[in-house]
């Protein structure tokens, strides 16, 4: 048998090697600059994720290389290893704590999207129509103001995106606000978000929709609410009638309550 393991120096070695990646990774800016509410909830999970999977990446090294270099065949020894007929004990503990692990995230990330998904009152709703490869935005609650290529929204007011494809899957996501949705033909899905800094920034489109994909962008302006008013109210185009039809025929596929379209 293979002896007593020494339990408490393992344990130390993948404490010490966890806060050795953490400390390499962390202050990484991962997700770059932050400009909704829901950004730094989810960068604090991104954090925890981290933490979590470097402790699984210490365990298992300090593991294996305790293993490599324990239980090395001596030179010349050319006999047959151990018949071993597994450990009850290891089983279970390598069964448990990864459990307890994915289950500890599946909940926490559950909190977190529930709390960035949680309406608020009198949201903007802007219909977002993806097709290959350009984007364009409707205002239904603005009397179906229409802009093609460009999105702007106001500064600290929660918008709901109901999401149109008219072609293929496509995906909606602007990195600084965080959130990710796919569009998909025949469904409306929806995507909740506060922008909170105003600025310039992009929509790219990060489901492979073809040979146009990596340029399907559009250029988001967020900005102040009289300002945002003002540039609606200069559209001077309406959202065309087919595309008015998609709306009323794709099925609601996120059961979330859905303000009025705003005033
Ligand atoms: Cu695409």
């Amino acid at each position: 048998m293979m002896g007593r393991l020494p339990i408490a120096k393992m344990l130390a070695a993948t404490v010490a090697l966890t806060v050795a990646i953490s400390a390499v990774m962390l202050p990484i800016n991962w997700n770059g600059e932050a400009a909704s509410t829901a950004a730094p909830k989810i960068d604090t999970l991104l954090d925890v994720m981290i933490v979590l999977s470097a402790f699984v990446f210490a365990l298992v090294m300090v593991m294996l290389f305790y293993a490599l270099w324990k239980f090395k065949a001596k030179p010349g020894d050319e006999s047959d290893g151990e018949p071993i007929h597994g450990n009850t004990r290891l089983e279970v503990a390598w069964t448990l704590i990864p459990t307890v692990i994915v289950l500890f995230a599946a909940g926490y990330s559950w909190a977190i999207l529930d709390e960035i998904e949680e309406p608020t009152e009198n949201p903007l709703t802007v219909s977002v129509f993806s097709q290959q490869f350009a984007w364009s935005f409707g205002y239904p609650g603005k009397g179906n103001a229409f802009s093609e290529g460009e999105l702007h929204v106001p500064q600290g007011r929660q918008v709901h995106f109901k999401m149109h494809a008219l072609d293929v899957i496509h995906s909606f996501w602007v990195p600084e606000w965080r959130i990710k949705k796919d569009n998909v033909p025949g469904i409306t899905t929806t995507a909740i978000v506060t922008p909170d800094k105003p600025g310039t920034y992009q929509l790219v489109c990060t489901e492979l929709c073809g040979f146009g994909h990596s340029t399907m962008r559009a250029k988001v302006v967020v900005e102040p609410p009289a300002q945002f008013r003002k540039w609606v109210a200069g559209l001077d185009r309406k959202t065309p009638e087919p595309y008015l039809e998609t709306v009323r025929q794709d099925t609601e596929a996120d059961p979330i309550p859905v303000g009025a379209g705003g005033a």
